[in-house]
């Protein structure tokens, strides 16, 4: 047994068993998925096929908004303000496209950013600075208009954790049933240990909300990154890629 493996060991062992093989295998918190290296590879030359992506348009609501050929996935980046949509975008796709600022609500339109095979991906106002009614509706709108087409990533601030706001929001993923991914962002704020107490917490209280609309719903996993320290960012691309149907589930 690896120094200091005792004690941990121990620790684990008095956990149910479920919840002991989740700490096991949040020993590295970023590969948290459990994405297979050889998976990662595909993703990675899947994405550069998708690069590079361009700016399509800028709308400030739900009518202005470009149609989807019946083969186009749009994902979009949901959260709070300030969360790190915008600069997460901007590294998912390895150009600066999309505003960033220190100063919650700064993103105050749907933008759309075009990239090859077929994926769009849309940044969208934050929640939680001005009126929440508007940007839950905006969100709502959004996902009953693209419903079949689009996926979602829930980001929550890893130092912060889980809102009313964001259960809010994940409210509006399960009621139209849209395939997501919950990242834990700036991840880089938070000590290995906390982060990895951080993820538990959050899986805890998203599968028991998304039970509750659904008994039958497998456990929600959620994915720490960091734009700052680029670490994360492949699995999140893998998860990208998943939900859109580029990589076969
Ligand atoms: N430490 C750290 N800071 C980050 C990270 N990602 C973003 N930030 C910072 O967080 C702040 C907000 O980032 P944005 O990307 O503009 O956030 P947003 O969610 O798009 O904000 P709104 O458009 O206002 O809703 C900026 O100061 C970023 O530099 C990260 O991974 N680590
Ligand atoms: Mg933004």
């Amino acid at each position: 047994m690896p120094r200091g493996g005792g004690g941990g060991g121990g620790r684990v062992g008095r956990l149910p068993t479920a919840l002991a093989f989740r700490v096991l295998q949040l020993a590295d918190p970023y590969a948290s998925l459990g994405i297979a290296p050889a998976v990662l590879q595909k993703v990675s030359s899947l994405w550069s096929e998708t690069l590079p992506f361009k700016f399509l348009t800028s709308a400030p609501k739900l009518n202005a908004v470009p149609p989807l050929a019946v083969d186009q996935a749009e994902v979009v980046l949901m959260g709070a303000s300030n969360v790190g949509k915008s600069t997460l975008l901007n590294a998912l796709l390895g150009t600066k496209l999309a505003y960033t600022s220190k100063t919650p609500g700064h993103t105050k339109m749907l933008n759309f950013f075009q990239g090859q095979r077929h994926l769009r991906v849309v940044d969208v106002p934050g929640y939680g600075f001005g009126s929440h009614q508007h940007q839950m509706t905006l969100l709502g709108d959004y996902f009953h208009n693209r419903q079949g087409h689009a996926c979602a990533c829930l980001l929550i601030d890893a130092k912060k954790g889980i809102k009313d706001l964001d259960l809010a929001a994940f409210s509006l993923l399960l009621e139209h049933f849209i395939p997501y991914r919950v990242l834990l962002t700036k991840a880089d704020r938070l000590p290995v240990g906390p982060l990895r107490e951080r993820i538990l917490e959050c899986e805890q209280t998203l599968t028991l909300s998304a039970q509750e609309f659904n008994p039958a719903t497998s456990p929600v996993l959620v994915q720490p990154v960091s734009a700052k320290q680029r670490k994360g960012l492949d699995q999140v691309r893998a998860s990208i890629c998943e939900m859109s149907g580029l990589l076969p589930p």
